[in-house]
C-alpha cells in the first residue's frame, strides 16, 4: 500500500455496522492500493456515536457531519443514514472534495438523485469518486452470473424474474420504524429492497428497464411507534402512528433490449427472511440465484444435448470466481457481509487507479427513475416510460 484513505462514516445502525466490518476487513484480506483509516464515525447523539466508535472500531466520533466535512484529514465520506439525508450530505461532501460512498436507494426522490448525479459528474472532473451502495452486485454468485451473461452464454435474454422477499413486518404490531415513514425513507419495500432487484436485474443483464407498470399496497396502515433506532427488530411503546409507505410492490417491466421482467418486493412474504431471487432465461441458457443459498448459482446450458441437460449448481467458491481468491478454500462459503467488503475493495481500487467504479450516482439515479415510474404507474394504473 502506498498511501492512506481516511474515512468518515455517517450513521452507525445496521448499515453502519456492515460498512464498518467492511472497512476493517478489506485491507486484511485484499491487497489494497491504499490503506483505509477508520477515522471518525458520526451520529446525531454524541454519546451513542462515541459508543459506536468503540464498538465498531472507529478512532474518533463526532455529532455534526458538517464539521467533519470541513476537516482536511478526511478523504472519503461513507453515508449510512436514512434516505432523506443522502442528498444534502453527498452533495456537500462532493463539493468539499471528498470521495463519497452512499447507501441505496441513492435518494428519496428523482429530483434529489438528479442533484446528486450532477454533483458527482462535476466532482468527477476534479478526480473525486462517487459510488452508490448496491452491495449485492458483489456477491460472487451474482458477479459470476453477470460474467456468464457478458460472455454470451445465455444468448438473447427473454425473461428476467426478480423477487426480494422479507417478512419482518408481517406482524401488525411490529414497530413503526423510520423505514415505514415516507418522509425519512422515501418509499417502503419498493425503495428499500425493490431498488436492489432493479439494480441486480439491470446489472446481470447489462440492459436497462425502459417501461414499467406496477402496483403498490400497504397492508397495515397504523403501528406502534418505535422507541429505538434498531433496524429490523426494534421495540415500541403504546403510541401509534400511520404507516406512510408501501408494504409490498409488484411490477412488470420491459427492457430496452426487448426482455420482459417480473418483479416483486415485499416485507410480508411470511417465512422468507432475505430471499433475493433472480432468474434470467435466454435463448442459449439460464441462470437462477437465491440469496438464502447465496454461494450457489444455478446455470442451465441449453446447447447441451437434451438427454443430459439440466440446471447445474455451481458452488461459487472457486478461486477463479469473482472475489473468492482472497478468501477461503473451495466450499468454505461467504456471507452477507462479504458483499460490503468487496464494495470497499472495488471503491478503493477505483480511487487509487483514478477510475470510477460502478454503480455510479448516474446508475443510482436511473434506478430511482425506475422506482418513481413504478410508483406513478401504480397511482395512475398505467404503463410508464423510464427516462433514459
Ligand atoms: C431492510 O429491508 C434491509 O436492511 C435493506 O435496507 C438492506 O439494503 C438489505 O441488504 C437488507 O434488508
Amino acid at each position: 500500500m502506498t498511501g492512506t484513505l481516511a474515512v468518515a462514516m455517517i450513521g452507525h445502525s445496521f448499515m453502519g455496522k456492515s460498512h464498518s466490518q467492511a472497512w476493517r476487513t478489506a485491507p486484511r484480506f485484499f491487497d489494497l492500493p491504499l490503506e483505509p483509516e477508520m477515522s471518525v464515525v458520526v451520529g446525531r447523539d454524541a454519546g451513542r456515536a462515541k459508543e459506536a466508535a468503540r464498538a465498531l472500531g472507529w478512532r474518533d466520533s463526532a455529532d455534526d457531519w458538517r464539521e467533519v466535512l470541513e476537516r482536511d484529514d478526511i478523504d472519503l465520506v461513507d453515508i449510512c443514514t436514512p434516505g432523506n439525508t443522502h442528498c444534502e450530505i453527498a452533495v456537500a461532501a462532493l463539493q468539499a472534495g471528498k470521495h463519497v460512498l452512499c447507501e441505496k436507494p441513492l435518494a428519496n426522490t428523482v429530483e434529489e438523485a438528479e442533484r446528486m448525479a450532477a454533483a458527482a459528474a462535476e466532482a468527477r472532473e476534479r478526480g473525486v469518486v462517487a459510488m452508490a451502495g448496491f452491495t449485492y452486485r458483489r456477491v460472487p454468485a451474482i458477479a459470476l452470473a453477470r460474467r456468464l451473461v457478458a460472455e454470451g452464454r445465455l444468448g438473447r435474454i427473454h425473461h428476467v424474474r426478480a423477487q426480494y422477499l422479507q417478512d419482518w413486518i408481517v406482524d401488525p404490531e411490529a414497530p413503526l420504524s423510520w423505514r415505514l415513514d415516507k418522509d425519512l425513507a422515501g418509499s417502503g419495500a419498493l425503495g428499500d429492497i425493490g431498488a436492489h432487484i432493479v439494480d441486480l436485474a439491470q446489472f446481470v443483464t447489462g440492459d436497462r428497464l425502459a417501461e414499467v407498470v406496477g402496483s403498490l399496497r400497504t397492508f397495515v396502515d397504523e403501528r406502534p411507534v418505535a422507541t429505538d433506532h434498531a433496524g429490523l427488530s426494534g421495540s415500541a411503546g403504546t403510541e401509534r402512528g400511520p404507516v406512510t409507505v408501501d408494504d409490498a410492490a409488484s411490477f412488470l417491466g420491459r427492457f430496452a433490449g426487448g426482455a420482459m421482467g417480473v418483479f416483486e418486493a415485499t416485507r410480508f412474504a411470511t417465512g422468507r427472511k432475505n430471499a433475493i431471487r433472480l432468474e434470467v432465461n435466454g435463448s442459449d441458457g439460464a441462470i437462477a440465484f437465491d440469496f438464502e443459498d447465496m454461494n450457489v448459482l444455478e446455470y442451465f446450458d441449453h446447447r447441451e444435448p437434451a438427454g443430459v441437460a439440466g440446471f447445474r449448481r455451481i458452488l461459487a467458491t472457486e478461486a477463479d470466481h469473482p472475489y473468492v481468491a482472497a478468501w477461503w478454500p473451495p466450499g468454505h462459503g461467504l456471507g452477507y457481509e462479504h458483499g460490503f467488503t468487496h464494495q470497499v475493495v472495488d471503491l478503493v481500487e477505483g480511487i487509487a487507479a483514478g477510475e470510477h467504479p460502478a454503480p455510479s450516482f448516474a446508475d443510482g439515479l436511473q434506478v430511482q427513475r425506475v422506482l418513481d415510474a413504478v410508483e406513478t404507474s401504480s397511482e395512475s394504473r398505467a404503463w410508464r416510460e423510464v427516462p433514459a
